[in-house]
């Protein structure tokens, strides 16, 4: 069991299984993939589409038109979508200091250009939302940027780019993904709530959500569900990058699961109750140490762990034990409003409440954070 079907809307970076295993200490330990392979493979391990960087079609293919045309061929042949694409703004020394918010002005219209041209390519293969992974706007020293202007920048190429959608009239929504640093010493809009508080300050919030990415708020030693959970309310979860990272260290791009686990399961109960229904986007990176049949073996591993996980989830939720702790420890009684309907402030000196009893209550999460830990550990 837990074989993956299109129907669980399992996606993949291009740029995930082609990556080469380039690092900043030592040279590719793989060749490069053809787009086209990377859809058949995938197609057969039951993904259910591919995302893609302007800059990822061309892998083998140096002429776009030609690449193009690959890449639907294969899309037509398998049924696979391209619920998502993004834009390198990162690779091209171009982009050293930054894209929308580059100090050179002249490099911020060349990445709005960039963009837009392949926001064309990507409303055509009918893709819904748009990344925007901002890894190089940022800075090594407070000096170098002024970060109040980078932010009007930032908010003018967003707005630019809407209007450009709008008048097009496209069927797409921008996705902004934090990240708090690498490749930038330190990069704008760090975490989950920078960019949603951004996101109010432009002309069409509503055509601006978020792809936060589970590494990146674990390298912020931020708690990744609490994230994704402020994300669903806000009605900002447009699309989420999968993987595993160790914590605060360099950004690792696990397998999904093979980083924080626990975290991991929540996640996936999070996602698969709490009212998400896109695609469920790994972006993690085959292991440097690996050969060319490991990436296809490590595809398969994320979208097996997601959906064990999800077994567990199910498990843990249809305990009767569990049931009966979860509301041991009252954790129902927080959807309750603290006022009752047509209740003031003034009704709240009525209460006849003794503190010293209510604190001497205990909540009993150790039993519900231990029953969760057996679910996952199978011993139940
Ligand atoms: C890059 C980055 C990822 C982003 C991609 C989208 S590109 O690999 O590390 O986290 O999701 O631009
Ligand atoms: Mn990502
Ligand atoms: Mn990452
Ligand atoms: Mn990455």
């Amino acid at each position: 069991d837990f074989i993956p079907t299109p129907t669980d809307k399992f996606t993949f970076g291009l740029w995930t299984v082609g990556w080469q295993a380039r690092d900043p200490f030592g040279d590719a330990s793989r060749a490069p993939l053809d787009p086209v392979e990377s859809v058949h493979r995938l197609s057969e391990l039951g993904a259910y589409g591919v995302t893609f960087h302007d800059d990822d079609l061309l892998a083998v293919e140096p002429d776009r038109d030609k690449a193009i045309a690959a890449f639907r061929k294969a899309l037509d042949e398998t049924g696979m979508k391209v619920p998502m694409a993004t834009t390198n703004l990162f690779t091209h020394p171009v982009f050293k200091d930054g894209a929308f918010t580059s100090n050179d002005r002249d490099v911020r219209r060349y990445a709005l250009r960039k963009v837009i041209r392949n926001i064309d390519l990507a409303a055509s293969l009918g893709a819904k939302t748009y990344v925007c992974w901002g890894g190089r706007e940022g800075s090594e020293s407070d000096s170098a940027k002024d970060v109040k202007a980078a932010l009007d920048r930032y908010k003018e190429g967003l707005d630019t780019l809407c209007s450009y959608v709008r008048e097009r009239g496209y069927d797409l929504r921008f996705a902004l993904e934090p990240k708090p640093n690498e490749p930038r010493g330190d990069i704008l809009l760090p975490t989950i709530g920078h960019a949603l508080a951004l996101i109010n300050e432009l002309e069409h919030p509503e055509m601006v959500g978020l792809n936060p990415e589970v590494g990146h708020e674990q390298m912020a030693g931020l708690n990744f569900v609490h994230g994704i959970a402020q994300a669903l309310w806000h009605g900002k979860l447009f699309h989420i990058d999968l993987n595993g990272q160790h914590g605060p260290k360099y950004d690792q791009d696990l397998i999904f699961g093979h980083g924080d686990l626990k975290s991991a399961f929540f996640l996936v109960d999070l996602l698969e109750n709490g009212g998400y229904d896109g695609p469920r986007h790994f972006d993690y990176k085959p292991l440097r140490t690996e050969d060319a049949q490991d990436v296809w073996d490590s595809a398969a591993a994320n979208m097996r762990t997601y959906l064990i996980l999800k077994e567990k989830s199910r498990a843990f939720r249809a305990d009767p034990e569990v049931q009966e702790a979860l509301r041991a420890s009252r954790v129902d009684e927080l959807a309750q409003p603290t006022l009752a309907p047509g209740e003031t402030w003034a009704d709240l000196a009525k209460d006849d409440f003794d503190p010293e009893v209510a604190a001497a209550r205990g909540f009993h999460f150790t039993r519900l954070n231990q029953l969760a830990l057996e679910h996952l550990l199978g011993v139940r």
